[in-house]
């Protein structure tokens, strides 16, 4: 569960405003690690709430493929960069359909449209000017001689030298260099008085400004970086800043990036994480990259006015200063996103950089997004790395055990932001424990008797409907519940009465765990639900029901319950394990019309009481087959 989390709602409440989810795009320089396995699943589990409760959701992934790191492993590997990133992005597509992570809209940004993108917005920053100097308030060109870390492409100050001087190993070869670049302004105010895209007033001064937007958005309850623990780290490196963001990289040293536009002068590549970070614009539902030629067009009257197009109408409302290619439209129903990043790149890249820029392209304070930061997944206590060969490779795991149980493993022994230890053995135990034996078996149990008993018929009892049956769960039974009716008729109540409050506290809890962006808590809340329900077979023996011909009231009642539970059960599972919730649909027979859709599961049917009277349950098939110890592990 997350520190504080109650008091700050991150998957949001209302039905109404779509949900923008976007993730990390992964550098393409290996195949993917369990790490980006994680994060993708992460995202695709919020999404799939999401979706459950009824909301319109786009999600946001894909690929980060220019850049030192990328053309360098090109050239070990000896392809060319396209040709390598093309082979590793696979590798990354092929793992997300394995995983069953279904996002609306693949980010690559060796993609036209990207390049385009990346362009098109330093093109408006440049042109963005100051009046009183005629240059442009975001970016501007100087000369630096340093050192330069070629591991982790940037120039390096004494800060990051180390107690004896010199710069660790972390930062690889050191060169010293002398390079003419394009800077974008993150600490210096735009040279001043020009005017802020965002306010109309006169220009800001990025650090001051993102230290008081990062104060405003927790006094507001809605922090900028969840878990809120993070906000106090990023507020203190914000206060840190020093100096602007270099942009780009001389096209002598690096080919592998997006050409500046040739205003700049030739001879320039994008900085990949100024290339990276704008993917989150590029695919953004409702973003088109020539929305602003078109406005520019359509209000000086090129372009037939009374167009209906998303653009179109956007030209009426849109103010003239505004620096973004957006239809609105479209774009302001889903922006602005939330954005799932590992902790690494917190600060300084999305905590940062990315808020600047998007303050520097005239996105307002109510239009930043929302960073979900999860820790990281580590092997015994240390970080995973190649070098140490310590990498696990979600594609094997996936094949060893199946999609599903790697998901429900990453999606359950990890608190979201924090780290853990992954460990294989815990993956196999936590299946069997909480899938194959207290799940698998209750839904294993429940067809075999129903079928056994009833040839699979269940009977709905009118106490389904009855407040009396809900208030036996409740601490004060209602008088009803508990006055002088029959023993076998009170227990049949009890039966019904414990199965919809339990049910019912599954429920909330859960929806509780959801909105906290808490997939492991949701699933403990699912899991008490099954273990109440494998009790109360104990409990209520229907063997021994089904003996006695005067309790065959009492027996329909827990044949009904369980079946109940066991369909919001494949509900409320549904975003970690969309295949098991549709084999418990399968089985129970529920809903066939829509086997194998999405549309299948939906929130507001995990109410009581649904099932019909007569329904007729189908056969049990083994859903979780018990993991065996694997020896040579
Ligand atoms: O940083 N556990 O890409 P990346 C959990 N291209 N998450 C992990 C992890 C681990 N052991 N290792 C990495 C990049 N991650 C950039 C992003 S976004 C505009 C550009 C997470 O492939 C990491 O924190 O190194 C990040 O969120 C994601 O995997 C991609 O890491």
């Amino acid at each position: 569960m997350l520190p504080t989390a109650r008091a700050s709602r991150i998957v949001r409440r209302s039905m109404s405003k779509p949900f923008f989810i976007t993730t990390a795009i992964d550098y393409t320089n290996g195949a993917p690690h369990i790490g980006h396995a994680y994060e993708k699943v992460l995202a695709d589990v919020l999404a799939r709430y999401h979706r459950l409760k009824g909301d319109e959701v786009f999600y946001l992934t894909g690929v980060d493929q220019h850049g030192q790191k990328v053309q360098q492993s090109a050239e070990k590997a000896g392809l060319e960069p396209q040709a390598y990133v093309d082979g590793i992005t696979k590798k990354f597509t092929a793992l997300w359909e394995k995983l069953d992570v279904k996002y609306d809209v693949w980010a690559a940004t060796t993609d036209p449209l990207h390049k385009e993108c990346v362009r098109a917005n330093l093109q408006k920053l440049w042109d963005e000017k100051d009046p009183a100097t005629g240059e442009s308030r975001w970016i501007y060109k100087k000369t630096q001689r340093g050192f330069y870390s070629v591991r982790q492409e940037q120039f390096l100050t004494d800060k990051e030298r180390g107690p004896d001087g010199q710069f660790g190993p972390e930062w690889g070869v050191v060169e010293e260099r002398d390079e003419e670049n394009f800077y974008f302004r993150l600490t210096q105010a735009p040279a001043a008085p020009g005017q802020d895209p965002a306010t109309g007033l006169p220009g800001c001064d990025p650090k001051q400004w993102l230290l008081d937007f990062i104060d405003k958005r927790s006094a507001e309850g809605k922090p900028f970086v969840v878990p809120d623990f993070r906000v106090a780290e990023l507020r203190n490196a914000v206060e840190k800043l020093e100096g602007d963001l270099c942009i780009s990289r001389p096209a002598s040293r690096l080919k592998w990036g997006i050409p500046f536009p040739e205003t700049f002068g030739a001879g320039f590549v994008t900085y990949v994480w100024f290339d990276a970070l704008v993917n989150y614009i590029t695919y953004a539902p409702g973003h088109d990259p020539h929305y602003s030629e078109r406005t520019a067009k359509q209000r000086s009257g090129e372009e037939g006015s009374g167009a209906t197009s998303p653009a179109a109408d956007a030209a009426n409302n849109e103010p003239a200063s505004s620096l973004r290619s957006f239809a609105p439209s479209r774009f302001n129903d889903f922006w602005p996103p939330l954005h799932v990043i590992g902790k690494d790149i917190l600060i300084p890249a999305h905590g940062v950089y990315w808020p600047i820029m998007l303050k520097a392209l005239g996105f307002t304070d109510e239009e930043m997004p929302t960073l979900l930061v999860h820790g990281w997944w580590n092997i015994a206590g240390a970080k995973m790395s190649k070098s140490l060969g310590n990498v696990v490779d979600p594609d094997l795991l996936a094949d060893k055990y199946g999609p599903e149980a790697l998901r429900y493993y990453l999606m359950s022994d990890i608190a979201t932001g924090k780290d853990a230890d992954f460990s294989e053995e815990r993956l196999v135990q936590g299946y069997n424990a909480a899938l194959a034996n207290n799940l698998g078996n209750l839904l294993n149990r429940t067809l075999s008797m129903a079928g056994k008993y009833r040839e699979g018929v269940l009977k709905r009892d009118a106490a389904n409907d009855d407040p009396a049956a809900q208030s036996i769960f409740d601490e004060t039974p209602s008088e009803s519940a508990g006055n002088a009716r029959r023993t076998e008729d009170l227990k049949k109540l009890m039966a019904i009465g414990l199965g919809m409050g339990t049910a019912k506290v599954a429920l909330t809890e859960s929806i509780e765990r959801w909105r906290n962006a808490d997939p492991s808590g949701a699933m403990v809340e699912v899991g008490r639900l099954s273990s109440a329900c494998n009790d109360f077979i104990e409990i209520s023996a229907p063997w021994k029901l089904a003996k006695d011909p005067l309790r065959a009231d009492h027996l329909d009642a827990v044949l009904y319950t369980l079946a109940e539970s066991l369909r919001i059960i494949a509900i409320l599972i549904w975003p970690v394990l969309p295949d098991a919730a549709h084999g418990i649909f399968d089985q129970l027979a529920w809903k066939l019309d829509e086997a194998g859709k999405d549309s299948r599961f939906r929130l507001d049917e995990a109410k009581w009481g649904s099932l019909p009277d007569g329904h007729v349950l189908g056969k049990p098939v083994p859903l979780f087959p018990r993991i065996e110890a694997d020896p040579t592990r």
